[in-house]
């Protein structure tokens, strides 16, 4: 691998998704899928092996770069993992026409989680979400859409402050939307009355257990005590075939410079987690484009969806 350079806009794009310049688990999906078939079109020889191979080194340092983030695995799985052809352009062809398809289904999938998720909220509830999920954010702006009076509590999320994107997108599409720290959302629950809980998920495994942005788990206890629903938005290419054979995603931890300047604070250790996962039991349903799921129908789905492509391996 060290012999092969890629073009720049290639290592920007894996970049971009390393520093978090492109975040959110369906985004990277997305950026993955058009980052690899923009790779192969940059390709110049007729080598069909050695193009494999290229593509191949490219899909790992794509990788490489969000541990957590199934979606950019499986966006892979589901272009590179099924584009054919028996000559470098009938593959470059190929490849681009599925991760185009990947890129629409995906923003389709986006929306129909909207569509189904938004069903469950009546008029007038009060919710909370936590960092920004587009997927959960479809749920909530499609029940606005609907004429639904929601009041929307949104975490601020810390250590990168993902909920001032939700708050400002909520805002700007017209929703009673309020911001609150992290360490809030016990009290807000029940000062609240808060109904229900969505959240995104980066990764879910088969088991049903849910990994999304660190906090998650513990809004799912408190939500848990309180007696309220939690409810977790995510497209099926978000879960994870590989955790059927026992193989459960990394949790990334970040550099602590995101929590603050180590300097200031001689001889104390820190710790950056990003992700943590909340086990099935706390979940309550998880809202897909395929309509509204229990967390142990996650594994047939799993099953069906990778079927074709489980084999291939990166
Ligand atoms: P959508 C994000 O990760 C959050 O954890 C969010 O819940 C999840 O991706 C799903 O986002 P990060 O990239 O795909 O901010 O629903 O670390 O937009």
């Amino acid at each position: 691998m060290a012999d092969i350079t890629f073009p720049d806009h290639f290592t920007k794009t894996a970049n971009d998704i390393r520093t978090m310049r492109t975040r959110g688990a369906g985004k990277i999906a997305r950026t993955a899928a058009k980052a690899i078939a923009d790779l192969a079109n940059s390709y110049k020889s007729d080598d069909l092996k050695k193009f494999k191979s290229y593509l191949d080194h490219g899909a790992k340092h794509l990788l490489n770069t969000r541990p957590s983030a199934i979606s950019l695995k499986n966006a892979l799985r589901l272009t590179l993992g099924k584009a054919s052809g028996q000559t470098v352009q009938d593959l470059k062809k190929n490849l681009t026409k599925i991760s185009e398809d990947f890129i629409a289904h995906s923003l389709k999938a986006v929306d129909l989680v909207g569509q189904h998720g938004s069903k469950i909220i009546h008029d007038q509830d009060p919710l909370l979400t936590h960092c920004h999920s587009s997927a959960s954010t479809s749920v909530l702006i499609h029940a606005h859409e609907q004429g639904k009076r929601i009041k929307v509590f949104a975490t601020e999320t810390r250590p990168w402050n993902q909920g001032h994107i939700t708050v400002r997108e909520l805002a700007q599409k017209g929703l009673y939307v309020t911001l609150i720290v992290d360490s809030a959302v016990r009290f807000i629950i029940k000062d609240e009355n808060i109904k229900a809980v969505f959240v995104g998920a980066d990764t879910i495994h088969s088991d049903g257990s849910v990994i999304n942005k660190i906090g998650t788990s513990q809004i799912a206890l408190v939500a848990h005590e309180a007696g309220i629903p939690f409810y977790v938005c995510a497209e099926t290419y978000k879960f994870s075939p590989d955790s059927l054979r026992g193989e459960l995603v990394e949790i990334e931890e970040r550099d602590i410079s995101e929590i603050a300047d180590p300097k200031d604070f001689p001889k104390v250790r820190f710790r950056n987690p990003v992700f943590d996962i909340t086990p099935a039991e706390y979940v309550q349903a998880i809202i897909t484009e395929r309509g509204i799921i229990s967390p142990a129908d996650v594994q047939e789905i799993i099953k069906e969806k990778f079927k074709e492509v489980e084999e291939w391996s990166l």
